[in-house]
């Protein structure tokens, strides 16, 4: 028995802020939200940018698929010439946007250097062929939903 008449002094005290800090600290495990994984694994976060890879191999990926309004980079990492212009060869018609050198404007026009890139916004929803000018059995496709 302490001096205040107390049997057990601080220990029950003690306890009990201790136990109510535990309950605090478990509720605000329980109700923060904890962040989700969008449907597929992937974030949920916009794309900046996509990015097409151009090699000896040809176009990587050779299909991607993009949300409408994104840029896609074409980067030539061969050591080759690159011209990205929409299908058809030679007359770059498909994508349905005219003011390129050609007639679309999906067409780089200009060469894209070893080591250099190219990007192009695609604001039209559908399934867009495209191949390399320079080299036109080296063909990919963008897919824009
Ligand atoms: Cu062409």
């Amino acid at each position: 028995m302490d001096s205040a008449g107390n049997p057990r002094g601080w220990l029950p005290r003690y306890s009990l802020v201790a136990g109510i800090i535990l309950l605090i600290l478990l509720v605000s495990y329980i109700v923060v939200p904890k962040k989700v994984a969008a449907p597929g694994g992937t974030s949920a976060l916009p794309v900046a940018g996509q990015v097409v890879t151009y090699t000896a191999s040809g176009f990587s990926p050779d299909t991607l698929t993009i949300t409408k309004g994104s840029v896609v980079t074409f980067k030539n990492e061969s050591g080759n010439d690159l011209r990205v212009a929409s299908n058809p060869h030679p007359i770059h018609d498909t994508y349905p946007t005219r003011g390129g050198c050609i007639s679309s404007t999906f067409d780089s026009c200009d060469t894209i250097a070893p080591g250099a890139s190219w990007s192009f916004q695609f604001n039209i929803l559908g399934t867009w062929g495209y191949h390399n000018h320079v080299n036109p059995t080296d063909t990919g496709v963008i897919v824009v939903q």
